[in-house]
């Protein structure tokens, strides 16, 4: 990567004139002086992203376009605020309360955005569920989090247990009613629309401390079952601020996030960051595909778009023309997160957007962006940019120790950020091992800073897989393919792949009495694909007599990794004969 390239803004009219004065000048406490709850202490972020617009001039404007193959509709502020307030009266006349975690899952839909608006405002805890997931992925989460109540379509129900919940107690159905429910079950089934009907457009919005629980977003690790990151309603002043700076929100744009909301990138900044801002927010349901994204661009006159490398390097993939037979000339500024954006990929935009491609970093645990190109400064291509201003981030040593420029170390963040997470849902242990050093957040990514100031990721320190910009946990993937009959140990690696960042490659050693075949393989993939989540599903299975372990009993990830890519294999010395 030639750190010294630079691409100079293009189309600059940005929020941000100049990053180092603003780095210099910038408080958080000005950001809460937006809000009017810096005079109350009470908050609610539903309140403030739409019910704050809708008692403006902006009541009129349409915050929401939702279109999909069978739907294209608007919704205004105002209309959002009367849904919202629908339904969060729908979840008070059952009886949830402050604090129950309410989970959603289904795909996208203005019922969705609907629902979590709702559940916000009764002052719940909301859990977004990704519509692929499948009955284990659906089960450990609801099962974690203790959900009371969960909002889905006929579609989606036969993949929910909802027999062996015992904390489940509701579900509301959002389109047609299944055929057949188990009424043995202890469950109360609710019709979303025939509740709506009932439902008045006046609510009392449950006002909350701003460290109350807000979101609950399950990620991946190295290890164990997913984890519930937990995020309180203060976050909102760092998607406020961040969509402003980094999205560089206007009061005309429409701004698409390509992302679901099941990804914390479909909620921070599919739906918080730019409604906090007032802006028109576009979500286009239905699944990837160049022609139908252009055509998405092109319809709505889509102006800030942002998506993740994987579907720029698609987009790459199938020519330059594709992009030439539509009108993309609304674009005014692009962003691209989740994974590393290959300078490559920067220039191919360069030349066929005549725009940068904004590569910017955060995660899960930090609820919002972190590290980002910003329209006005410099951008090189391969960098994830600079830290927002407030946040102070470092390249750390193994003792904790501040690294110079050049050298690579534990890409870590100075504790305290308005949307850091505020726990891991009933794993206080876990939650402690985010701060190895005294007052700082680890990542887990490894990075080194340059002279110039820019960030360089440089790879995951553990184990987990990016694979299409999904976080996908070794571990989880592991524990599906193991409960198959033929399989006795497995390993599961990300391997680099050129389109989707990396690929799940599999290891597999199997029982007593199993032949490998092209069958068994192909068996093994759909049952991760049926059990899990289709892209979780291991596109490479190699079938080995022994897997490479520690003298514990550990399963050595990295040792597989070095063999496959023909790498040295390092320390061994904890490995069994
Ligand atoms: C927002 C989101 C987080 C992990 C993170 C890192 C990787 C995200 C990146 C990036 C290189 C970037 N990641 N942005 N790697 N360059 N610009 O993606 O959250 O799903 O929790 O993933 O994604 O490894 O640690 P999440």
């Amino acid at each position: 990567m030639d750190v010294s390239e630079t691409i100079a803004p293009v189309k600059v009219r940005t929020n941000m004139a100049d990053y180092d004065q603003a780095y210099a000048d910038f408080k958080w406490q000005d950001v809460e002086k937006e809000f009017s709850w810096h005079e109350t202490g009470k908050v609610n972020m539903a309140y403030e992203a739409i019910d704050r617009h809708a008692e403006t001039w902006r009541k009129n404007k349409v915050a929401l376009y939702y279109s999909d193959e069978n739907r294209d509709e608007k919704y205004t502020f105002r209309d959002l605020k009367r849904l919202s307030n629908q339904f969060g009266n729908v979840l008070r006349n059952i009886g949830i309360e402050k604090g129950e975690r309410v989970f959603l899952f289904m795909p996208r839909s203005p019922e969705l955005y609907v629902s979590l608006l709702g559940i916000l405002k009764n002052g719940s805890i909301v859990g977004p569920l990704f519509e692929a997931f499948m009955e284990q992925a659906v089960r450990d989460r609801l099962e974690n989090s203790d959900a009371s109540t969960l909002i889905t379509t006929k579609e989606l129900l036969p993949r929910v247990p909802y027999q062996e919940l015992v904390h489940l107690n509701h579900i509301i159905i959002v389109g047609d009613a299944p055929d057949q429910v188990d009424e043995t079950a202890d469950i109360a089934f609710y019709s979303y629309e025939e509740e709506m009907k009932k439902a008045s457009p006046q609510l009392d919005i449950e006002w909350v401390d701003r460290e109350d629980g807000m979101i609950l977003h399950y990620t991946s690790g190295s290890t164990g079952k997913p984890k519930g990151v937990l995020h309180v309603h203060n976050a909102m002043i760092q998607h406020y601020q961040t969509a402003k700076w980094v999205l560089d929100l206007q009061e005309d744009d429409i701004f698409w996030c390509t992302a679901d909301p099941g990804w914390v990138t479909g909620t921070s900044y599919g739906i918080f960051g730019p409604w906090l801002n007032g802006a028109s927010n576009l979500i286009r349901g239905g699944r990837f595909s160049p022609e139908d994204w252009y055509k998405t661009i092109e319809t709505y006159g889509v102006t800030v778009w942002l998506s993740a490398p994987t579907a720029f390097r698609r987009l790459m993939a199938v020519g330059d023309n594709v992009a030439g037979e539509y009108d993309l000339s609304s674009l005014r500024h692009i962003l691209s997160v989740g994974e590393p954006l290959n300078a490559e990929v920067v220039h191919w935009g360069m030349k066929v957007y005549q725009l940068r491609i904004h590569d910017h970093w955060w995660m899960t645990e930090t609820g919002g962006m972190i590290i980002a190109n910003y329209p006005s400064m410099e951008l090189k291509p391969g960098s994830m940019g600079k830290p927002f201003p407030g946040i102070k981030a470092a390249i750390l040593d193994d003792a904790g120790n501040e690294l110079p420029p050049g050298q690579m170390g534990k890409l870590c963040i100075k504790a305290g950020w308005p949307s850091m997470l505020r726990g891991i849902w009933k794993n206080e242990e876990r939650f402690k091992q985010y701060f190895p050093f005294e007052g700082w957040f680890e990542s887990g990514d490894l990075a080194s800073i340059d002279e110039d100031g820019y960030f360089w990721f440089e790879g995951r320190d553990d184990d987990v897989i990016q694979t299409s910009g999904e976080r996908v946990g070794p571990f989880e993937v592991e524990s599906k393919l193991v409960e198959h009959p033929a399989v006795a140990e497995a390993a599961v690696i990300g391997k680099p792949d050129p389109v989707r960042g990396e690929i799940i490659k599999a290891f597999v050693s199997l029982r007593d009495g199993y032949e490998k075949s092209d069958d068994l393989l192909e068996e093994l993939r759909l049952f991760v694909k049926q059990g899990l989540a289709a892209h979780a599903a291991p596109r490479e299975i190699e079938i080995r007599e022994f897997l490479p372990k520690t003298r514990s009993g550990k399963i050595m990830r990295r040792v597989l990794k070095a063999w496959d890519l023909g790498l040295p294999t390092g320390d061994l010395s904890t490995m069994e004969e």
